[in-house]
């Protein structure tokens, strides 16, 4: 079984996109996605697992997202994108592309989207051999409210069931949170753009 890290950013109302973009621009945000999902140990690299929707919001000039292992899902037949790339028709696939890649070997591989990837791997139970989400670093947008996204990612939190557990899922201390990354991330609220976020990690055992 492979663990997997789900990263998103996401509104408390769990919108992520809108018309197939990020409903926001928040450079220094995105400096802090790619940084976390760069960082591996030397001689090492990480995976980010995608849909083709996903794949294709990321701006022509940027993808394949640099010294990571890029793997896309799709059941496009033929589906032309780029030669680097390789496409698989379900996670199944994608997983054991990623299981079976040497040199470099990979470190961690992440979730990165979109909305129909998150749910099916939220909903994988942990005996699943195809993999487990234990982690999701989660970018919260507290505000301004983002009204007209149109794309969400599930409530994995659900209902509160009593501190400090949501259905399993965990709230890592900001120590924790910068131990697991491997480096220092702020934990007051960041403001970029006049929005509003802080960043989370939630845990859950495998
Ligand atoms: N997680 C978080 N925290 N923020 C996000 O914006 C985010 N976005 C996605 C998935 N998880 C996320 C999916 N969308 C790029 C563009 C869109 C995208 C993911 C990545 C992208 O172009 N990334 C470049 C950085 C480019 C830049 O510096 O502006 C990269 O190298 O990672």
């Amino acid at each position: 079984m492979s663990r997997l890290t789900l990263i998103v950013a996401a509104t408390r109302t769990n919108g992520i996109g809108e018309n197939g973009k990020l409903p926001w621009h928040l450079p220094k945000e995105m400096g802090h996605f790619q940084r976390v999902t760069c960082n591996a140990p030397p001689g090492q690299q990480n995976a980010v697992v995608m849909g083709r929707n996903t794949w294709e919001s990321i701006p022509e000039k940027y993808r394949p997202l640099k010294n990571r292992l890029n793997v896309v899902i799709s059941r496009k037949d033929n589906y032309h994108f780029n030669e680097s790339v390789q496409v698989h028709r379900d996670l199944a696939s994608a997983m054991e592309q990623v299981r079976g890649q040497t040199e470099p070997a990979i470190h961690r591989t992440f979730l990165i989207g979109g909305a129909m990837l998150y749910s099916a791997c939220l909903q994988l139970p942990k005996t699943s051999p195809i993999a487990f989400v234990d982690r999701v670093l989660l970018t919260r947008i507290i505000a301004p409210p983002f009204d007209r996204c149109n794309t969400f990612m599930p409530d994995f939190l659900g209902e509160w069931i009593g501190a400090p557990d949501f259905n399993g899922w965990k709230q890592a201390s900001p120590e924790e949170m910068n131990e697991w990354v491997g480096f220092e991330v702020p934990d007051d609220v960041q403001e970029e753009n006049g929005v509003q976020y802080e960043f989370q990690l939630w845990v859950r055992d495998a």
